[in-house]
């Protein structure tokens, strides 16, 4: 049976909401992100919404996190984590959109009145939502008018407090399968480092490490998160110097640093060639603002040169996880397929590589999408360029490996390694720390260094612009946003463009979490990729004036 919305609860806290004025917000990329300090009405809206999702899935638990990861300090943002501790169900997006767009608090309540009936939402089931944090100034505002959206819908709730985003998608999955065959770890901080750390120590087992590798924090909450893990790590197995992890100093976050900045600029963070011991041969990775995305990089040279820095971006880490999966998989003998899952962002030269080893899939960009596709998989690498990515092992495939009787001691060891790594891997959404404990384990049984890593294939010289534009909704994709439909006609531009280089591709498509249209560009020659960057940013530029 349904009781009916606490409209006049809404109503009397919705006096403190109201949306701010000649602002359109949607649910996009990666929920709803703009400056933090507009933000209060959309997060206290979020959470009405997510006491409703929580109330459909039967009372299970849902969670909300407040942050604007890779984006610079002054933004902030607010995504919904459904109870599998995947992102929000898409169809429920477009209410999130419209319930904070709603203009007054009648509209409101209408948005969420229909979200009842049309989603059958059973309102006298109890609601349990768990919040979290990164460490923008703007958190604590923005908290409590999630606190107080909450409150409103009555729900039960979880401080989780300052976390990265993937502990809180780890903290609703783990909780809500305590006590089931599923169960995915203890629910809490602790039983997170404690299932990665365990299942790292298994993996490295008699190969200590031989050289430090150096992480960039992006002065945000993954330096915390580091340093918990090293608590539950000796140094013994792991050598790791934290750098950038000031999450004191205002502006700080992202500034310089972190995943988003090296791989744009495909250099090193700002000032870290000046720092003591940092120098040719170096092992480094940055994480992105709530620690859901890293990149590696290595020096080659001196770190002043420019020419010294390789990266290798989540296509060279996917392209790393595959093969070595795909390996054990076969050595251990089960029946299972791994397949990977790329954006349009993925360097050509990636797919090519991978696409000769593994089936590959490309779909838009955003988490979500790439996370829904790897799951066609047994075993689904998804991974975006910029670092963002996992490993998702199908139910079945899981049980076959538990179940399989090794045929030697190689089957057997690559078995072992396998249920190892399904415990090391967060496989409800993209993890620094686990994506990191990852490559090191990898490289550790390979015994390889950065540059055998980086030998599997050269990057095609690529470039990635922003143009900054008065409307990015009037650009429209199709195919996996390799293809432009709108603005009519830009797209047959752009192809002529391409055409007059070798070996290029270019796409265009509006961000989901900053207010610009981004420009992808890839060219067989390196001289001739700043023309066609270039020249495709002023097309955008000419067709949005
Ligand atoms: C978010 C999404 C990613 C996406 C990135 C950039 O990352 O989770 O899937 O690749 O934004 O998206 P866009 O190009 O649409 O702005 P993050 O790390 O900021 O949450």
């Amino acid at each position: 049976h349904t009781e009916g919305l606490p409209t006049m609860l809404i109503e009397e806290a919705y006096k403190e909401y109201p949306k701010p004025e000649g602002i359109k917000f949607t649910y996009g990329t990666a929920g709803i992100r703009t400056k933090g300090d507009i933000l209060q009405s959309s997060c206290f809206r979020m959470a009405l919404i997510s006491a409703l999702r929580s109330k459909k899935l039967g009372g299970k638990m849902v969670g909300v996190m407040v942050t604007a990861s890779h984006n610079l300090e002054e933004d902030n943002g607010i995504k919904a984590i459904d109870s599998r501790g995947e992102m929000l169900e898409s169809s429920w997006e477009p209410y999130c959109t419209e319930a904070v767009n709603a203009n007054s608090a009648k509209e409101l309540i209408a948005v969420l009145d229909q979200l009842v009936k049309t989603c059958k939402v059973d309102l006298s089931v109890p609601a349990l939502v768990i919040y979290g944090h990164d460490t923008r100034p703007t958190c604590p505002m923005l908290v409590k008018a999630v606190v107080e959206g909450l409150a409103t819908m009555g729900a039960t709730v979880i401080d989780a407090g300052l976390k990265t985003t993937p502990q809180l998608h780890y903290l609703v999955r783990a909780h809500n399968t305590q006590g089931t065959p599923d169960a995915y770890g203890e629910p809490t901080e602790m039983g997170y480092y404690d299932k990665l750390s365990k299942a790292f120590a298994k993996l490295v087992a008699g190969k200590p490490p031989k050289t430090t590798l150096v992480v960039d924090c992006a002065n945000g909450v993954g330096a915390y998160a580091l340093m918990q893990l090293q608590q539950h790590i000796p140094e013994s197995l792991l050598k790791v110097r934290a750098l950038r992890t000031d999450i004191k100093t205002r502006g700080a976050l992202n500034d310089g640093c972190g995943a988003d900045y090296v791989k744009t600029n495909q250099r090193l963070p700002l000032g870290l060639e000046k720092e003591k011991g940092i120098e040719a041969g170096q092992r480094l990775c940055s994480y992105d603002g709530d620690a859901d995305r890293i990149v590696y990089y290595y020096l080659r040279g001196p770190p002043q040169q420019k020419e010294s820095f390789r990266l290798l971006d989540g296509d060279k880490i996917a392209s790393l996880a595959a093969d070595h999966l795909n390996d054990l998989v076969k050595r251990a003998g089960v029946a299972i397929e791994v397949g990977c899952v790329q954006t349009a962002y993925a360097n050509g030269s990636s797919t090519k590589y991978l696409e000769q080893r593994v089936p590959v899939t490309c779909t838009p960009t955003g988490v979500k999408h790439l996370h829904h596709a790897a799951e066609r998989y047994d075993v689904g690498v998804y991974f975006e360029a910029n670092g963002h990515g996992t490993i998702l092992f199908s139910s079945e495939a899981q049980q076959k490996i538990h179940e399989t009787s090794p045929s030697s001691p190689a089957a057997e060891d690559a078995l072992e390694q396998l249920k190892s790594l399904i415990d090391l891997i967060n496989q409800t959404v993209g993890d620094a720390l686990s994506d990191m404990l990852l490559v090191e384990v990898i490289l550790r049984t390979k015994d390889w260094d950065c540059q055998e890593w980086d030998s599997a294939y050269e990057d095609l010289p690529n470039k990635l612009l922003k143009v900054n534009v008065k409307d990015r909704f009037m650009f429209v994709t199709e195919d996996a946003e390799r293809k432009l439909v709108k603005p009519e006609g830009l797209q047959a531009k752009i192809d002529e463009l391409v055409a007059k280089y070798k070996d290029a591709r270019s796409f265009v498509r509006p961000s989901g979490t900053e207010d610009c249209v981004r420009v992808y560009a890839e060219a067989g020659v390196a001289g001739e990729l700043n023309s066609l960057a270039n020249g495709v940013a002023k097309l955008v530029a000419d067709f949005a004036a």
